[in-house]
């Protein structure tokens, strides 16, 4: 007699062959002839496979196994770990619907982070569920577009543009309405606000962006709360250079283009309660006053001002005076120009970073840089100029010895691919460290080129525009760091390093604002494609979905950008409001030959020539 395993392998094959009754009866013979030790062996089995077969992380690989034969996008939902997912295909999206894996809410990285650690799910798969992208674009224009290098823009891609800003805006300012509205600056992911002089500086330094952009039902609703809400009598310090820019500017353009006089009584309001800070032994005023009390006073351990502070106040009270026609503000700041346009202590026009408020002497001097503390000073040379009607040489002519100063003691070049750069003279050596704030310096050169300043003005704007793109695009995030410092080693292969301290990024406009003048004076199309790419970066690392944007710690980690959960005034006062004007392409749009823009992005008028 064959042994009883082999009578079964038998009996099962030939079980095949019979009809079911038969089977049946065969099947159970069988297992009635198997001795008890067989059987159980048997019973065993078949419940260790039946276990084995519905655990868990059997199932998932069976699923992931069985799913390699799906179409691909059920691979991609299919997958449950992480990194798993990591080896699979990207999946492919049903036709008209895009899957936008980068364009992920800065909280959900936050999330992601602790997902990844817990290695409970990725964050990849927000898919828009949308036929367009998130931006209200379809690839099919941005392809167009971004193909077309000859000076030609579509108008279906230029209203996708502007339409994109705008979105951007929206959704900026329904996380300060939902969360912070009437106060300084939006918290978005804490959901909440910080004070800074509690004035409700981001409605102000929004009000003309909204104008601008056409946002009228916004608009009224934060002019109501001007009209309502908004007193300066109130016993708060404010630093005198961030109320001029922000609010009194803000308060000023948006007089000029409403037409309200609701705004110029509130900008006499203010300009007229900063007043005290001038009233110093030098007339240099002190960095704070407090608008309640009018006491003015420098920070608690110096009596210095920062140069920059002083010398960036002059557009707003010049054109309160010419508004008001009190004389009182315009003659304030007239008086520290010309005190600056006295001292010793420069270098081939350069300034040092601080004055002193009871000497008017420059202090701890021999640093000459054109970003923190001095950046400006030079900006308001030339706008200054502009503004009068280009009638006051002093201006000019402090702005372009400035400009021969730049080019002969701070500007070199990166190795390996000779990006020109400004970076920064201390005591005679030179540092290769240039702050993103820098960046607003070749949208100026070109200004001055526009009104007659020497042509190598253009050339340099357009070589440090360059520059300042590339702080951006070689960045993980595509986002530039606060501060970078530049390679100027052969053998190096990095044009651009960036110390770990430096890798924020607080949404600052320079760059953009840039664009916008190069845009304008050139008509090169590229200087447009890099802003809507940066308005993506932002986008895609700084955007919270319950509404807002938020700075972020670190532009090298697109994985993490780590938010810092602070939404800055001049992101919707100035770098939206600059990506729209240049995305617009709309030259008469708040024309550079009739409009001046203050530091803060707030367009004054150019002074008609008989004023
Ligand atoms: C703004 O307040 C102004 O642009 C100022 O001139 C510099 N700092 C911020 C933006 O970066």
């Amino acid at each position: 007699m064959p042994p009883p395993y082999q009578q079964d392998y038998v009996s099962v094959i030939v079980a095949g062959e019979r009809s079911g009754k038969l089977k049946r009866q065969s099947c159970w013979r069988k297992w009635k002839q198997l001795s008890r030790l067989q059987r159980s062996v048997l019973l065993l089995t078949a419940i260790l496979i039946l276990l084995v077969l519905f655990s868990p992380p059997i199932r998932e690989y069976v699923t992931v196994f069985a799913d390699k034969t799906l179409p691909q996008e059920h691979v991609f939902h299919a997958v449950a770990d992480p990194v798993e997912q990591e080896h699979l295909p990207l999946p492919v999206q049903p036709p008209q619907k895009k899957e936008n894996a980068s364009e992920v809410m800065v909280e959900d990285r936050l999330d992601s982070k602790k997902e990844d650690e817990e290695a409970v799910i990725s964050w990849r798969g927000t898919v828009i569920d949308t036929d367009q992208n998130i931006d209200g674009t379809r690839d099919e224009e941005i392809d167009d577009s971004l193909g077309n290098q000859n000076n030609k823009s579509s108008k279906d891609s230029d209203a996708a543009w502007l339409e994109a800003v705008q979105e951007a805006f929206k959704h900026a300012w329904k996380g300060y309405k939902d969360f912070a509205w009437g106060h300084d600056e939006l918290r978005p992911l804490s959901k909440s606000y910080s004070e800074w002089f509690s004035l409700g500086l981001t409605l102000i330094d929004s009000l003309d962006t909204m104008w601008i952009m056409g946002l009228k039902e916004e608009f009224e609703e934060a002019k109501a709360w001007v009209a309502s809400e908004l007193t300066f009598n109130k016993n708060v310090d404010v630093n005198l250079f961030e109320s001029t820019i922000r609010i009194l500017g803000g308060l000023l353009s948006t007089y000029h283009l409403t037409g309200d006089q609701l705004f110029l009584d509130k900008a006499t309001d203010i300009g007229t309660r900063l007043m005290p800070a001038f009233n110093t032994p030098s007339k240099i005023p002190y960095s704070d006053v407090n608008i309640g009390t009018g006491i003015a006073h420098p920070p608690r351990w110096t009596s210095d001002s920062t140069v920059a502070e002083v010398t960036s106040i002059q557009l707003e009270f010049r054109e309160l005076t010419r508004l008001t026609e009190d004389p009182q503000y315009q003659a304030a700041v007239a008086e520290v120009m010309n005190q600056i346009h006295n001292l010793d202590g420069k270098l081939d026009g350069l300034v040092p970073m601080f004055i002193n408020t009871n000497s008017g002497q420059f202090t701890h001097q021999g640093t000459y840089t054109l970003g923190a503390r001095a950046d400006s000073y030079y900006e308001y040379l030339l706008k200054q100029w502009i503004q009068g009607g280009k009638k006051e040489n002093q201006f000019f002519e402090d702005y372009l010895q400035a400009v021969e100063g730049i080019k002969k003691n701070l500007l070199q070049k990166s190795s390996p691919n000779g990006l020109t750069f400004v970076g920064e003279l201390s005591h005679g050596e030179f540092s290769p460290k240039m702050d993103h704030l820098v960046c607003f310096l070749p949208g100026t050169l070109a200004l001055g080129a526009h009104n007659g300043l020497p042509a190598d003005h253009m050339d340099l704007a357009k070589q440090l525009m360059e520059t300042c793109y590339h702080m951006y695009s070689q960045m993980e995030t595509g986002l530039s760091p606060e501060i970078v410092h530049f390679n100027m080693y052969e053998g190096n292969t990095q044009d651009i390093n960036v110390k770990f301290a430096d890798r924020h990024n607080l949404l600052r406009p320079e760059t953009v604002e840039s664009l916008f003048y190069m845009y304008r004076f050139t008509q090169d199309h590229r200087y447009r494609e890099w802003g809507y790419e940066i308005l993506q970066n932002f986008n895609n690392y700084t955007k919270v979905s319950s509404g807002g944007y938020t700075s972020i710690n670190n532009v090298r980690d697109p994985d993490y950008p780590s938010p810092r959960d602070k939404m800055e005034s001049f992101f919707l006062g100035e770098t939206l409001k600059y990506l729209y004007l240049l995305l617009s392409d709309d030259p008469n749009l708040l024309s550079l030959d009739q409009y001046v823009f203050n530091t803060e992005a707030h367009p004054l008028p150019i002074w008609p020539s008989t004023a």
